[in-house]
């Protein structure tokens, strides 16, 4: 859209070199590195063709049917066959697809539920629960009265009683359930019983488990919970963006929350990658990635263990491992960029109860996503387990570093990286 150039064909490596260059970059150190954040996945090239379409272009306020813009018979078509393959994957009465991304789509969960002041609860985010959850530092744990639950002090699983009790003395007008750092099962059912006795909206943020949902790997809250909230780019695989699940009845309160609630025109482009992603969710294929994804974390974890790490409840049901350095003598934050020279690339991540602050903490968090993505399996779990063993016991040695970074770079090659054309 030069003078030279008024079509706007010029591919972006001549258009802007600079960020081709960064781009080029970021798919090499996708394609080279083991992947352990837990929120990260790959996504394919269909969805990564659909994100990047004329979508984009498109102005389209409304829901099918009833939009302000005209010209909307494709994007149209499109928002109806995302919601339609997600109510499909998910088995539920009602979806929205609009939400830029999960905190967005909570927020819609907030407006159409509760009034500022009221009184809410969620999981601590030192526990494993989510900013948008109530804590203190979010807008929702200051817009809204916040009761935090937690985790048992012995176990570290969540404390039901604590809930129950809490419940009972605050009244809450919605509770959360749903993690981003807490390696078991979440128990829908015993949440329902509390929300039901004090008559609280039961939300499930399945933001990290959607992918293990829809795969069958991790029980549903569809139909227990009242309201479901997920982004699509974790172990959904997706675009980056989030939906709504939820009953009929709640239909057109979710709906207007999201739109003309919070947001404006629906990122349509995304949208279309949405449905892409809930087609390749009903793949049979799909399901045998998820049950890799916690075969190879139940690995990781066993592997770990044997060499001396400290697993956070003794180990995981799902995508994650939390696990406490300490008996390493290595805070989380060094360990995760000596990883990171290593070409492991974690995040550090409080444990419970953590002695440590929070951009200092003791552990890590490793999830096994983007791993089983690119196939890997218990085999390769063994040796990414030596390589953090020996990581953690020579942080500093940059040889070692050097050397462990290209041995995974190996490894890395024999799987390639699904959606990167290098
Ligand atoms: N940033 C996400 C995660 O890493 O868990 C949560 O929003």
């Amino acid at each position: 859209m030069t003078k030279r150039d008024p079509q706007g064909l010029t591919p972006l490596a001549d258009v802007d070199p600079e960020v081709f260059a960064l781009i080029r970059r970021e798919e090499k150190a996708e394609s080279e590195t083991v992947r352990l954040i837990a929120s990260e996945n790959y996504a394919s090239r269909a969805v990564l063709e659909a994100t990047a379409s004329v979508l984009t272009n498109k102005y389209s306020e409304g829901y099918p049917g009833k939009r302000y813009y005209e010209g909307q018979k494709q994007i149209d078509e499109i928002e109806e066959l995302a919601r339609a393959r997600m109510k499909t994957v998910f088995g539920a009465e009602h979806v929205n697809v609009q939400p830029y991304s999960g905190s967005p789509a909570n927020l819609a969960v907030y407006l159409a539920f509760v009034k500022p002041g009221e009184t809410i609860m969620g999981l601590g985010l030192p526990a494993g629960g989510h900013l948008t959850h109530g804590w203190n530092v979010s807008i929702t744990g200051k817009f809204f009265n916040s009761v935090p639950y937690g985790v048992r002090q012995d176990d570290h699983r969540i404390d039901m009683d604590q809930v129950r009790d809490l419940a009972r003395q605050h009244r809450p007008k919605l509770i959360w359930c749903g993690t981003t750092a807490y390696p078991r099962t979440i128990d829908f059912a015993a949440f329902r019983t509390i929300a039901d006795e004090v008559g609280a909206i039961l939300a499930a943020d399945i933001a990290h488990i959607a992918g293990l949902v829809a795969g069958g790997v991790h029980p549903s809250p569809i139909g227990i919970a009242d309201v479901v909230t997920m982004t699509t780019h974790k172990t959904f695989r997706g675009p980056r963006g989030a939906a709504i699940l939820c009953k009929s009845q709640h239909a057109s309160a979710i709906d207007r929350a999201v739109f003309p609630g919070l947001q404006g025109g629906p990122h349509n482009a995304t949208t279309a990658a949405i449905a892409v992603a809930a087609g390749e969710a009903q793949q049979p294929s799909f399901k045998e990635y998820a049950a890799r994804i916690v075969e190879n974390a139940r690995a990781l974890g066993a592997a770990l263990e044997a060499k001396g790490f400290r697993l956070i409840t003794g180990g995981t049901d799902n995508h994650l491992l939390l696990v406490d350095m300490t008996p390493k003598g290595i805070g989380g934050k060094p360990y995760a960029r000596a990883l990171d020279r290593a070409g492991i690339v974690a995040n550090y991540n409080a444990i419970p109860f953590d002695p440590r602050k929070p951009m200092d903490p003791s552990g890590v968090r490793l999830g096994t996503p983007a791993i089983a993505s690119r196939g890997m399996g218990p085999a390769e779990m063994e040796r990414i387990a030596a390589w953090m063993a020996e990581v953690a016991e020579n942080p500093q040695d940059e040889a070692r570093l050097d050397r462990i970074a290209g041995e995974v770079k190996e490894l890395c090659q024999a799987f390639p990286a699904p959606g990167i054309i290098l």
